[in-house]
């Protein structure tokens, strides 16, 4: 008889290497002083309604960032961040990112927080969108919960779909690394037992930053340094858009798609119109 059950899942819940060696997982990750009461604390931020193509998502969220050495804004173009503005980060998740940034080598400057209400409340499997992030870089994602709840979050492999459940309890963190982020899905799923709130970080490094004349510049643009933009600007010699802000935002929608999909197309392929256009 087929288990039907959907809580009779081989988790990985110990810390180590897994999915080709691509992605690292850790359990009570935070030292007890840093993660002490951290649940609620994040609880206190004003978490906002996140939307998709216009479509509410069940879990609301806040973006937080680390400005650049210009005090410019990183800036993700993602699904979920189409009507969000980027808050300065507060010092809980400060002082959580600094904590990781310095045991990991990774330089996180993008922090998206969500609550998810209790286990009824899914992320469907995506990969998240390259066309922002620094070259080579990971995605983190640290997860609070109360007591001994879990959420189950898991990997599937692009190529064959084969699927990877990670048990992430109160203070685990999941390390996909850029391969990892290009040959497999991540998403939560519902399970059948109803539990109190979690919180998520999902932690990026992006390269693109905003300025507050509105110019974009970094990896996911014409420009790729402040510097490049300011002569561009100064020449008066900026190249005519080739595209219009709506054909801009098909574009992207449909490159979203593809890095959902395949495990094979790179960013430079699914992102050259946007990137030439971006500035
Ligand atoms: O909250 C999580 O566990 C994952 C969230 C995520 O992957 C995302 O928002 O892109």
């Amino acid at each position: 008889m087929t288990n039907t059950n959907r809580n009779h899942r081989n988790f990985i819940d110990r810390d180590g290497t897994y999915c080709d060696g691509l992605v690292t997982f850790h359990n009570n990750y935070l030292p007890n002083d840093l993660v002490h009461d951290m649940l609620s604390k994040l609880s206190a931020i004003p978490f906002k309604e996140l939307t998709t193509g216009g479509r509410t998502l069940e879990r609301p969220g806040i973006f937080m960032v680390k400005r650049n050495e210009h005090d410019h804004v990183p800036f993700a173009r993602c699904p979920s961040a189409e009507t969000q503005i980027m808050e300065d980060v507060d010092d809980n998740v400060l002082s959580i990112v600094n904590y990781i940034n310095s045991k990991e080598g990774t330089n996180f400057n993008h922090f998206k927080i969500q609550v998810y209400d209790n286990n009824r409340v899914p992320i469907a499997h995506h990969s998240d969108k390259r066309a922002d992030l620094a070259s080579g870089s990971s995605i983190g994602i640290i997860r609070f919960t109360n007591h001994d709840e879990f959420r189950d979050t898991s990997l599937i492999r692009k190529k064959d779909g084969h699927k990877t459940h990670f048990k992430m309890a109160n203070n685990s963190l999941l390390i996909l690394n850029e391969q990892a982020n290009i040959e497999y899905t991540h998403g939560v799923s519902k399970m059948n037992m109803p539990t109190g709130v979690s919180i998520s970080i999902v932690l990026r490094e992006v390269g693109t930053y905003v300025r507050e004349d509105g110019h974009w510049y970094g990896i996911g643009c014409r420009y790729k340094t402040n510097e490049e933009l300011e002569k561009a600007l100064a020449s008066g010699n900026i190249p005519k858009k080739t595209m219009t802000s709506h054909e801009m935002n098909r574009a992207f929608i449909r490159a979203f798609v593809v890095e959902n999909k395949s495990w094979k197309d790179v960013r430079d392929n699914v992102y050259k119109d946007i990137i030439l256009n971006s500035f």
